[in-house]
């Protein structure tokens, strides 16, 4: 309340003021300010004088800094206008140095509305904090993004969340680049992105896909699209769990919906059901996971952690080598029954989806207990110029069946994952890299031979010291991951090697009656020969598998190639013809060699939607930092997970 004699003073004041006509006038104000300065004592106008001079005084310091300023503020502006909006839903990552429109009001969300676990946005912070403390002592001339454009770089998915961190790879090695630690960038999404007309052919073709799915085999592992039913594996909606990150990825925000629902309401990892634990692990495991780290939605990284924990029996074996088979409910785990032998790229290709649980959970135990498997491995005899054969045992942790060597079935991924696992772990792991190097260098001494009479380069296989001209489709990953190699730091040797086995394996496609690759083909060697490429009848059936695409958006992402693109989409067109069924869904057919009767075999295999068409997707973006290269890497899956940084 206001004491009496306050009250008094204002009611004067204003009353003499309303007694007036107010008509606002400069006349009166002039004559009213006058009044009032005579009105003060001497003592009040030199202090008020004295004031007026000194913030005239400061005014004229503060001109440089503040026109500055001002000036930059300008620029800043003008650079906003110039950008257009965008109109087609779908997830895409902004460029860092294309800002849109909304992105400066992003910047200004506090940190508290990130989704994802508390201890990873912390981590986040302090880790932004250091980067801001390098980037200082670095040299400009290193063209990294400043504060900025790191800050423009936030994902926001069409559900509002901020995606969770990938981190940064970077400009490639110098030894001295090698040592330091990794910056962390944040990537933007737009909540909207231009999709080309190639990119909407893969978005109708996942939603044909998806409709088969959704009608006869919602929630089950596999669809059976000709008779209409399902089949299953191991009765976890594998293609539901397969297909969350592409649709995330295509934008298909319904179809994602309902899926995560089923995920939390449906999926039961507790029920008493043998599971492979590679399988499970690469497409399951490998799922969850890089759908967390896509939304920050901690229901994914809940069902990874209680998968994870499952899982781990596998683990309890005498050599630690893990058996090929858990029981998820019961907690058991048994090697095949006929064998007490794993397959090596079974256990040597769950590194990947295990480290990244450890790191978003800060459990050791699954990182501890694959890596283990990798050091035995690193160690082992029996390996020939780095290759390995394609079986180990559980009791002994030796190799098995010695003197068998192939890139295909059995091995593939082996390779595969000590590079990628090198890359994860911000290429520190010198023991992945060596055995990479040296596998690499094996596979150029023993397996690559070119056929005739077109002298393609292809990957044979070994027996015994015996050639064999025999190449699985399931080979074509290695162009894929070799340009990948090269492309952060290794031999251009990979890169051009890369370059002849990715137009083999097209021509494995281009050579065929209905322009589909086979599972087998056998490369001829004789001159006399008018074919490079032989099938065998046995050989003849395509699954919907996806690693030549895979390997078309690796090498389309390096070089640019628009080439690659083109045949990407030859490929795209194909598989339309002769493997989609009119009432949903595709399917696996049985003779790539009949353009007349490719005989279907009624299943669609979860990685179709997993992994082919994510890549034909990716593969004709021309979004260079859509899933960029430098962030993340792929699993065996074609499921995201984040390069480390730290
Ligand atoms: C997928 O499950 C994985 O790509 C695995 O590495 C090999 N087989 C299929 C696809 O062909």
């Amino acid at each position: 309340m206001y004491s009496p004699q306050r009250r008094d003073f204002i009611s004067v004041t204003l009353g003499s003021q309303a007694g007036r006509n107010y008509d606002n006038s400069k006349t009166w104000r002039r004559q009213s300010c006058w009044r009032k300065w005579k009105q003060l004592s001497r003592l009040q106008r030199s202090l008020i004088a004295f004031l007026f001079v000194f913030m005239v005084f400061c005014g004229i310091a503060a001109y440089p800094n503040l026109s500055e300023h001002w000036q930059a503020d300008e620029g800043r502006e003008g650079q906003l206008k110039q950008v257009k909006p965008v109109v087609v839903p779908a997830l895409d990552v902004l460029s860092p140095k294309a800002p849109s429109i909304s992105q400066p009001q992003k910047l200004k969300r506090p940190n508290v509305n990130k989704r994802g676990p508390p201890f990873l946005q912390n981590r986040l912070s302090k880790k932004e904090k250091e980067e801001t403390k390098i980037r200082k002592e670095e040299n400009e001339a290193e063209a990294i993004p400043d504060d900025k454009d790191k800050e423009q770089n936030n994902m926001i998915s069409w559900h509002g969340m901020e995606i969770a961190p990938g981190s940064v790879t970077v400009a490639l090695p110098n030894s001295k680049q090698e040592k330091k630690p990794m910056s962390h960038e944040k990537v933007n999404a737009k909540e909207t992105a231009t999709v080309n007309e190639q990119q909407k052919a893969v978005i109708e073709a996942f939603q044909h896909a998806w409709k088969g799915y959704k009608q006869y085999a919602w929630g089950h592992d596999e669809l059976k699209p000709i008779s209409k039913t399902y089949s299953e594996w191991f009765g976890l909606g594998l293609t539901l769990i397969d297909a969350l990150d592409t649709m995330w990825i295509l934008g298909l925000k319904q179809e994602f919906e309902e899926a995560r629902k089923w995920v939390i309401n449906e999926l039961n990892l507790g029920k008493s059901v043998d599971v492979n634990l590679f399988e499970t692990t690469i497409r399951i495991l490998g799922g969850l996971l890089s759908v967390y780290n896509l939304t920050g939605d901690q229901v994914f990284l809940d069902k990874a952690s209680e998968l994870g924990d499952r899982l781990m029996p596998a683990f309890n074996t005498p050599s630690k080598i893990p058996y090929s088979d858990v029981n998820i409910g019961r907690g058991t785990a048994h090697p095949p029954r006929w064998t007490s032998d794993s397959t090596v790229a079974e256990v040597t290709s769950i590194q990947l989806e295990f480290r990244e649980l450890s790191r978003l959970t800060k459990k050791e135990k699954y990182q501890a207990a694959v890596d283990d498997v990798m050091k035995r491995i690193h160690r082992l005899g029996g390996k020939k110029d780095g290759l390995v054969p394609m079986f180990i045992n559980t009791n002994s942790g030796q190799f098995t069946h010695l003197g068998v060597y192939t890139f295909g079935a059995r091995a593939d991924s082996y390779y595969e994952y000590l590079l990628k696992q090198w890359i994860q772990g911000g290429r520190r792991e010198a023991d992945l890299l060596e055995d990479y190097l040296q596998a690499i260098e094996g596979v150029k001494k023993n397996l690559i031979r070119k056929s005739e009479p077109n002298k393609l380069t292809f990957v044979g296989e070994l027996s015994h010291n015996q050639f064999s001209p025999k190449m699985d489709h399931l080979v074509c990953f290695l162009p894929g991951t070799l340009a990948l190699g090269a492309h952060h730091g290794l031999s251009a040797d990979h890169m051009e090697l890369a370059k002849e086995l990715i137009e083999t394996c097209y021509q494995m496609y281009a050579q065929i009656e209905t322009g589909l690759s086979p599972e087998i083909v056998h490369f001829n060697l004789s001159p006399h020969n008018a074919k490079d490429v032989e099938v065998k009848p046995a050989d003849r059936h395509n699954l919907l598998r996806p690693e030549t695409v895979e390997s078309l958006f690796y090498m389309y992402r390096f070089t640019r190639d628009k080439k690659y693109q083109d045949w990407g989409w030859e490929i795209f067109q194909n598989f339309n013809k002769y493997t989609r069924v009119d009432t949903g869904g595709y399917t696996s057919i049985n003779n790539v060699r009949s353009s007349e009767n490719p005989e279907p075999r009624d299943k669609m295999e979860s990685f179709f939607l997993g992994e082919t068409l994510k890549y034909f997707f990716l593969l004709f973006s021309d979004e260079f930092n859509l899933i960029s290269l430098d962030k993340y890497i792929f699993n065996t899956e074609a499921h995201i997970l984040p390069i480390w940084t730290t």
